[in-house]
């Protein structure tokens, strides 16, 4: 009869137990020890590199006389908006033009695929300090890519809708994904820009925004401005990241720190490991996606970048995949996940000095203590939040005792290639919860 060593109660109780040969036993363990380190090694490859000193910061954590009369950059206020929509984007528009485009006039120009209504055009007229555009995006931006099968392809989003995955029952909405992935840089209208801010409807701004962030974002040699980063729905997207490691691979691209920032290394030990590249959201190795991404209703950032050839050729790629209507590939999904796998980290930039809100999740940085320029004639006088310590905001509405109500995890593990602080334990598990 089997009679149980008791070191080997590797199950728990109730489950069948095994009699070992100390052979076995020890073949086991050196099993178990390897695949441990093998393990380690692994993730160690994936662990992202900390820099020496921070690499990217605020670019001023107080509130600044606005440079009135500084140079400009070749830049506009970028939004796609239905005219229906009209209350929502006039709140947008008001809010921007109290808390940074009163000073800097900067263009706003309003994107469409139906032809503007008198009603939108007077009322924005009205609202802006500076020019405001009405553009009409050509069909062929807009509808469905010539090769594709529609008739087809509309059945995949009918399903889609009726599998509860988030908009995608709505065939405009892939459309809009897909416009804001890659046909809206190249767009006719915004040819004379170098930078765009994108802004939508119903979204608020808190604070005071001082300077000019496109001249800053310029003179820091950055690419992509983001406030806010979260996971993606998974079922949005289950074919994307594996697409995107398959055209990082087929082309040879250097992992950059980014990547690595962005990657959820597997546990699995090797030679299992490849076995889960079966499931989705990860790559041919079996290591995962963490689904973190910039969420793109803000974005500040280099029209040249994403019109060049690297940036359009992937867009191509993924476009050809069929993936903006067969599933519901997401634009912030494909920005951030071509931007890491383009970019250099330290070209990105968080925008956390500003107090900014879309839906229900808000970011809300504390005012800066002796940085509110009470002797400024320019900045508005209406009531603002205390000042705290540590605070970096100017003259910002919002409650910065929480400065974001959505868990850090996303933010922190993106921010991760440009932070020169590691975050202690008790940190990183606050991080998961908002
Ligand atoms: N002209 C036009 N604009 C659209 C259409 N669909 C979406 N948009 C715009 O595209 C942007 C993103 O669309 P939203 O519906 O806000 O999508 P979202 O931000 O992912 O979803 P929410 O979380 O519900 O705001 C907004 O600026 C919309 O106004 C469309 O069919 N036509
Ligand atoms: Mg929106």
């Amino acid at each position: 009869m089997a009679r149980l060593r008791p070191s080997l109660r590797l199950f728990p109780l109730g489950l069948p137990r095994l009699a070992l040969s100390r052979h076995t036993r020890f073949a086991l363990l050196l099993i178990l020890t390897a695949a441990l380190i093998e393990v380690f090694l692994h993730t160690q490859r994936w662990a992202v590199r900390q820099p020496e000193h921070e690499l990217d910061e605020p670019f001023y954590t107080s509130c600044q006389e606005p440079a009135i009369d500084q140079p400009r950059e070749k830049a506009a206020m970028v939004m796609l908006v239905r005219n229906q929509e009209l209350m929502k984007a006039l709140k947008t528009v008001q809010s921007i033009e109290k808390h940074f485009n009163q000073w800097f006039h900067y263009p706003i120009v309003f994107l469409n695929d139906e032809p503007f209504s008198k009603e939108f055009i007077s009322a924005m007229n009205a609202t802006v300090s500076g020019e405001a555009r009405f553009e009409l995006v050509p069909k062929k931006e807009w509808l469905f890519p010539e090769w594709m099968d529609v008739a087809d392809a509309k059945a995949s989003i009918k399903a889609q809708g009726e599998a509860g995955i988030l908009y995608a029952g709505l065939e405009t909405y892939h459309h809009m994904c897909r416009f804001y992935s890659g046909k809206f840089y190249t767009l006719e209208a915004l040819k004379d820009y170098a930078w765009y801010w994108r802004i939508e409807p119903d979204v608020e701004f808190y604070c005071s925004i001082t300077y000019d962030p496109f001249v800053e974002m310029a003179k820091h040699d950055k690419v992509y401005g983001f406030t806010i980063a979260l996971p993606e729905e998974p079922r949005t997207c289950p074919s994307l990241f594996r697409k995107m490691a398959d055209y990082k691979e087929l082309n040879n691209i250097p992992t950059t720190e980014l990547w690595k920032a962005t990657i959820a290394a597997s546990w699995v030990p090797w030679p299992l490991r490849p076995f889960m590249g079966w499931f989705r959201h990860r790559d041919r190795s079996g290591d995962g996606w963490s689904l973190c991404h910039y969420w793109s209703n803000f974005e500040i950032a280099n029209l040249d970048f994403f019109r060049g050839k690297d940036y359009q050729r992937l867009f191509e790629y993924l476009d050809k995949t069929g993936g903006f209507y067969y599933e519901r590939w997401g634009d912030a999904a494909v920005h951030s996940l071509a931007l890491h796998m383009l970019l250099p980290s330290h070209k990105v930039h968080h925008f956390e000095d500003f107090g900014y809100r879309h839906d229900w999740y808000y970011q809300c940085p504390a005012n800066a203590p002796n940085g509110q320029l009470f002797e400024s004639k320019l900045l508005p006088d209406g009531p603002y939040s205390p000042e705290r310590e540590g605070g970096i905001g100017c003259r910002c509405e919002c409650d910065g005792r929480r400065t974001r109500n959505f868990p850090a995890y996303c933010t922190n593990k993106l921010k991760e290639p440009n932070t020169a602080r590691r975050l202690s334990m008790v940190e990183s598990v606050r991080s998961w919860f908002p």
